[in-house]
């Protein structure tokens, strides 16, 4: 895989010293706060990847939903367009400790690919692939939620490259490398499949308010 490895080093080693670190202070009084514990304000909105910004033109791009599912399918970009179009604002939690608030996301809601697919009642999981072969995961119930889109628009403006366009995922209740940039694929399981980071130390929740960090 063409990822940089440095990259990789260096956020693997943060979760094995954030585990076994219990004196860690955090924190965690933060009543009607909007930034979770242990993390702070950006303004900017910086790039996080492994350092590999796969360019997917609008043409060859094309999204395939499969697994324990009724209705398989593939989009391209004009079934992507034809879908409803759905708008959220939510604020954006990347695990190395930066915050970003008000982000407007405009896209397909993922309860609407749910209707579109109908999984099955034995589907519990779903792994996220990306076209720089970044995987993630998250049970089927938390991307179920009204505020869980495949992102086109940021901020009124085409998503760019860097941050995961033509298409990413946003589930703005978890850390943002649950959001796959790039995303390529859907696949929806009775079993918990586990992504890049996840497999490298991370938690499988991933929950912002929970400082819930490593696995
Ligand atoms: N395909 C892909 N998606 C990814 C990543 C990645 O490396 N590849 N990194 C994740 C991480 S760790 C974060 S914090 C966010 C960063 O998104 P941004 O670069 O738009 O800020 O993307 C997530 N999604
Ligand atoms: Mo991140």
């Amino acid at each position: 895989m063409d990822m940089n490895e440095k990259i990789v080093k260096a956020k693997q080693a943060l979760a094995f010293r954030g585990r076994g670190d219990s004196a860690r202070e955090v924190d965690m009084s933060f009543g009607d706060e909007r930034v979770p514990p242990g993390q702070h304000l950006v303004n900017n909105w910086p790039v996080l990847d492994l350092g590999h910004k796969p360019e997917v033109l609008l043409e060859e791009w094309s999204l395939k939903i499969d697994g324990f599912i009724t209705h398989p399918v593939t989009w391209k970009w004009e079934d992507f367009q034809a879908q409803p179009l759905f708008k959220s604002h939510s604020d954006f939690h990347c695990v190395t400790s930066w915050t970003r608030l008000d982000n407007d996301w405009e896209g397909v809601s993922f309860k609407r690919l749910l209707e579109v697919v109908q999984p099955l009642s034995s589907a519990k999981f779903v792994l996220f692939e990306a076209y720089d072969d970044y995987t993630t995961n998250l049970p089927l119930e938390v991307c179920d939620d009204d505020d869980v889109l495949l992102a086109h628009k940021w901020n009124g403006q085409p998503l760019s490259k860097e941050h995961g366009g033509p298409v990413r995922m946003i589930i703005p209740k978890r850390y943002a490398w649950k959001g796959a940039k790039w995303v390529r694929k859907i696949t929806f399981s009775d079993r918990d499949q586990k992504g890049f980071w996840e497999v490298r130390g991370y938690s499988n929740t991933a929950l912002p308010w929970e400082n819930d960090r490593y696995g």
